[in-house]
């Protein structure tokens, strides 16, 4: 039985979906800030959930009996930038919490990190899982001390905790708030609402991405390895491609020829794109629990237009 936070963002949501589907809706509990208006969540299990708030966690979790939390609420990228102090207390605090929680109720515990824990001087093509991490971004703070915070909760208290560091992530289902990727997701739903494309990071400006169904079946996979068989924890490097705007556009002109994009690139978030890899490498993630990204930007082009023309 999982209880879920964040489960209205863009992950949030469709690891609902999915987890419901494999492990049947009265086992999975999604919580978050304010109520669904989705049809898929409305009506079945749900509950609000401010993840600062940890005498609720606890009591959700006494009531529900879970036997895993994954941990999905958090401020992105760009958002946390825009006020850091906010991000520190919900991305820290909220994490703090929820590891507490798991502490205390022996809960099995999921959380995600980002290529957004590197910085400017980790090595940008490649990127091993174990190298230099001086991220400049809050976001990208909350990320390393919360990889380094859940390893401590295994080291020292037992928690089985378990991450992976998402890149960029492509979906349709729940469009994504507040990141530098979400240029990766805009330009899908805009080839077809208008055919062109203003991007605000520049064109030449390589970030790991990956389709969200990969995302969800990482986690799936993480979740359900044989623990003796991790080495690593809280820090698996997952990737599906290394794209740029450009290379989005010439895939989206095989099915829409006439697709224009240009640019006015966002200091902001094109400053954090820079400071963050190119290329991550993914081989501990394959090898220790047979991650195993079945869309290319190829296929990812032809699922996202396919299915934003059916909404
Ligand atoms: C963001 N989509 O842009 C998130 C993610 C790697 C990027 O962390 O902030």
């Amino acid at each position: 039985r999982i209880i879920i936070t964040g489960a209205l963002g863009q992950i949030g949501t469709e690891l609902t979906l999915k987890l419901r589907e494999k492990y049947g809706e009265e086992n999975v509990l999604p919580t978050d800030i304010k109520a669904p208006e989705d049809e898929n969540l409305k009506g079945r299990p749900f509950e609000i959930l401010d993840v600062r708030e940890m005498d609720r966690m606890k009591e959700l979790v006494s009531e529900f009996k879970p036997d895993t939390i994954m941990h999905m609420a958090a401020l992105l990228s760009a958002t946390a930038e825009k006020n850091p102090q906010f991000a520190w207390e919900i991305n820290m605090g909220g994490l703090m919490n929820a590891l507490e929680t798991a502490r205390d109720f022996n809960l099995k515990f999921f959380t995600p990190s980002s290529i957004g824990a590197f910085g400017p001087s980790t090595p940008k093509e490649n990127t091993p899982q174990v190298t230099i991490q001086r991220p400049t971004t809050m976001y990208g703070v909350n990320k390393v001390a919360g990889e380094l915070l859940c390893d401590y909760y295994f080291e020292k208290f037992g928690v089985d905790t378990r991450g992976v560091r998402f890149p960029g992530l492509v979906s349709h289902v729940k469009e994504p708030g507040g990141g530098t990727t979400d240029y990766a997701v805009e330009i899908y739903f805009e080839a077809l609402r208008s055919g062109r494309y203003t991007s605000f990071i520049g064109k030449s400006t390589n970030m790991d991405m990956m389709y969200m169904d990969d995302a969800i079946d990482a986690i799936i996979k993480l979740m359900e390895a044989d623990p003796g068989q991790l080495t690593d924890r809280n820090a698996f490097n997952v990737s599906a491609m290394s794209i740029n705007p450009e290379m989005v556009a010439n895939e989206i002109r095989k099915h829409i020829p006439d697709f224009e994009l240009d640019y006015e690139v966002d200091p902001v978030r094109q400053g954090i794109a820079e400071s963050w890899p190119n290329a991550i490498d993914s081989t501990e993630a394959k090898r220790q629990w047979g991650f195993n990204p079945q869309y290319d930007l190829e296929k990812m082009t032809e699922v996202m237009l396919e299915a934003i023309r059916n909404k």
